[in-house]
């Protein structure tokens, strides 16, 4: 029998320690973590069980044990509203999978000072060929008054006032990353003992790197900007850092987590057929602005700022530039109107 290594530090060692920073923290967002936490490790369990669909039941059909068997996205987005709803921290929620704002209005969630918006599932085309999907999330402080139920303006707050973001990658391990204004941490889940342990301790994103990372079949329905740019990485030279290497794996979890970790660039642009772009700002665009930020990077939607950009729909879409700051400087060169 192996003993546990007592200098692991779990998820909730870790958030208690940081609420000792403030003396006047009640421990809430403590405890939304870990319930997103709780919520994620559900979730894992039936993603790894993905590729039995087919033996266990498909999608929409009954299984053996007399359940219906959920479309995985519908299933996680339950997980992390369920989790949220029966916890003590938040008042409400906005995700990818419901048309508008859930407010939960019960006595302990009219009282609880957060509101969480996510994507349960990002990259959910990539379930049936095991690619790496994942989890994003955003927690802001409610500006409505405790007591009552949220408002859609406790949802509609400028990034810049995230109070935490995170992310988590079903992928080859199982990681959750978090950040708040005081840093960036990756805690990666320990099937034995079905713990968070820390892994990524205060998370930097190099200030430059080699990857950059965008879907080139778009390549001509870019705006000029964003093709010469994509032009010049491909042109590196040995002198400039170059040659700059093409990675994209379509999650866009998994492609910003590399870029965080390596150091690179993501890009979803604006295309002629999409021109407000693809990517939601609220629970994507958003919370890996703040985190990469938090990191030392840059995220911009190609003119301003992510995070100050004045939210007005909960799923309003935005261009994505996001990575490494001098990558990041270095693309906003070639972009118009800078
Ligand atoms: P989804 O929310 O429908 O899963 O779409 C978001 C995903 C991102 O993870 C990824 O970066 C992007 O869509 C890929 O889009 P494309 O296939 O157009 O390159
Ligand atoms: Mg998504």
């Amino acid at each position: 029998m192996s003993l546990i290594n007592r200098r692991v530090q779990t998820l909730d060692e870790f958030t208690i320690q940081q609420m000792r920073n403030f003396p006047n923290a009640t421990g809430e967002l403590s405890g939304l973590l870990r319930d997103m936490g709780l919520a994620a490790k559900r979730v894992n369990v039936e993603v790894n069980k993905a590729g039995l669909v087919d033996i266990l039941g498909d999608y929409g059909t009954v299984n053996v044990q007399g359940e219906e068997v959920k479309k995985l996205d519908v299933y996680a987005n339950e997980q992390f509203m369920g989790v949220l709803r029966h916890g003590i921290s938040c008042a409400g929620i906005g995700s990818e999978e419901l048309d508008d704002v859930v407010i939960f209005d019960d006595e302990i969630s009219n009282n609880s000072k957060y509101v969480c918006l996510f994507d349960p599932l990002d990259g959910s085309a990539n379930i049936d060929v095991n690619v790496s999907i994942g989890t994003i999330f955003s927690v802001y402080r409610r500006v409505s008054p405790l007591g009552s139920p949220a408002t859609k303006e406790d949802f509609l707050q400028p990034g810049i006032k995230q109070v935490a973001a995170g992310y988590v990658i079903y992928g080859s391990s199982t990681i959750l990353v978090y950040a708040t204004r005081r840093g960036v941490n990756g805690f990666t889940l320990d099937p034995s003992i079905g713990e968070w342990t820390m892994s990524h301790p205060d998370i930097i994103c190099p200030p430059t790197g080699k990857i950059f990372s965008v879907n080139h079949g778009n390549f001509f329905k870019y705006d000029e900007g964003v093709r010469r740019y994509i032009n010049a990485c491909q042109m590196k030279d040995k002198a400039s850092g170059g040659p700059y290497t093409q990675r994209y794996i379509g999650s866009m979890v998994s492609d910003v987590h590399r870029n965080l970790i390596k150091g690179g660039i993501f890009m979803y642009p604006n295309t002629s057929d999409k021109p407000g772009g693809k990517l939601r700002l609220m629970y994507e665009c958003n919370p890996f602005a703040f985190i990469v930020e938090v990191a030392g990077g840059l995220a911009t939607d190609g003119h301003q700022r992510i995070l100050e950009l004045q939210p007005t729909d909960v799923h309003q879409r935005t261009p994505f530039f996001v990575g490494s700051k001098l990558m990041m400087e270095e693309m906003q060169t070639h972009y118009p109107g800078n």
